[in-house]
């Protein structure tokens, strides 16, 4: 099979909702060396995101969406760790807080932001969805973290992105921390709008911007 061929199936997998295909075809991918961070942005994700238009096109109910979020998470479980592994040890890219903000519970784009981020050398402390305002803050003294990024998938929520930075204003902290936005509502209008350090519409973009933001090459 062609890489070509491989990263269709991969997609292919997430489209179908097929759990083990999407994690047998991850496994084959680490064993047979494959850079697994093209794996993730030309197998997988091109499929989670296919399983998005369907979705916006009514051909998708939620059944599928959940069956497909699980055949991706599978997929992450498998490639995770070993993109963590690879990276064992790098810290050079500073310390980031990431999670999707309060009142959201999408997560597939924010774990994969996160997954980036690490394979990236950056050291991540995801908090999950749904996280309190106040909790990224919390961590973010706790761990000495250098950016904290939030995601959120709702017009709804992504107010809070506004309301975060508020937040770090009114306890002075703004200057502290570079703010990362992103998910699908926002852009980079929104990002300059609320006074974020920046956005980025993908988990690469998002890699670049970071790096970038951090003073790497
Ligand atoms: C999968 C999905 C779900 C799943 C989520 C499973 C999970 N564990 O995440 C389930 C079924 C649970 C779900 C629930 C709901 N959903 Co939904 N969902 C989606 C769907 C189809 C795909 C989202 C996704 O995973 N995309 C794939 C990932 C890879 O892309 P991504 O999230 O955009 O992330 C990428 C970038 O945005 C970026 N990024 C993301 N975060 C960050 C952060 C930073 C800092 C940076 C730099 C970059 C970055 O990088 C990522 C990777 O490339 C979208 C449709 C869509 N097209 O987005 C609707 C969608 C987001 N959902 C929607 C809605 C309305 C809901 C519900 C409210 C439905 C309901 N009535 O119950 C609930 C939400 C409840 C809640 N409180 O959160 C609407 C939102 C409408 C709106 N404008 O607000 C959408 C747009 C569908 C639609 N067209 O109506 N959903």
């Amino acid at each position: 099979m062609t890489k070509d061929e491989i990263y269709s199936k991969m997609s292919e997998a997430i489209v179908a909702g097929d759990r083990e295909a999407a994690r047998g075809l991850a496994e084959e991918a680490v064993r047979s060396g494959l850079d697994l961070l093209e794996v993730v942005d030309r197998g997988y994700v091109p499929g989670i995101q296919k399983v998005g238009e369907l979705w916006e096109q009514g051909e998708y109910f939620l059944p599928e969406l959940i069956t497909s979020a699980e055949a991706m998470k599978a997929a992450m479980g498998v490639l995770e760790p070993e993109l963590k592994k690879r990276n064992a040890g790098s810290r050079a890219g500073g310390r980031v807080v990431i999670g999707t903000i309060e009142g959201d519970i999408h997560d597939i784009g924010k774990n994969l932001v996160a997954s980036m981020l690490q394979a990236g050398g950056f050291e991540v402390h995801d908090l999950g969805a749904d996280v309190k305002l106040e909790r990224y803050i919390e961590t973010a003294e706790e761990v000495g973290a250098d950016m904290i990024c939030l995601s959120a998938l709702l017009t709804t929520t992504m107010m809070n992105q506004r309301r975060f930075i508020g937040l770090l204003r009114e306890r002075g902290l703004r200057d502290k921390y570079k703010v990362l936005v992103g998910g699908a509502p926002a852009n980079r209008a929104w990002a300059e709008e609320i006074g974020a350090d920046g956005f980025a519409e993908n988990a690469v973009a998002a890699v670049k911007l970071a790096r970038s933001l951090a003073g790497r090459p």
